[in-house]
């Protein structure tokens, strides 16, 4: 019994290495990171006067299973900050590029 145990734990540690390589693999082979998007919708809070984040209230992200909350976000390109003023409610695209880390790559007001 105890043996059993601790032979399945090694299977799945064994799986976890696996599938973390898997992913590695991946990146390697396309030359580049695979990218993950989602869109959402929010109310921008404030701009970074140097363009690099806006702060927005958004609502829940369901792909990414994110609650509703305020945070600040980086911008792919400063040129989006300027597209945008506090108070707008937006509508827009994040772009995964690392563990937990999004950066916005489309950024538009909405009625
Ligand atoms: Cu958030």
């Amino acid at each position: 019994m105890r043996y059993t145990t601790v032979a399945t734990s090694l299977l799945l540690a064994g799986l976890a290495v696996a599938s973390d390589e898997h992913g590695h693999g991946d990146m390697a082979m396309n030359g580049q990171q695979v990218m993950r998007t989602a869109e959402g919708v929010g109310t921008v809070q404030s701009v970074a006067d140097d363009g690099a984040s806006v702060t927005l209230a958004h609502e829940p992200i369901a792909e990414l299973r994110w609650p509703a909350m305020t945070m600040a976000i980086a911008l792919a390109d400063p040129v989006l900050a300027g597209q945008v003023k506090v108070e707008d409610r937006v509508r827009f695209v994040l772009r995964q590029v690392g563990e937990t880390a999004y950066e916005i790559v489309s950024l538009e007001a909405v009625d």
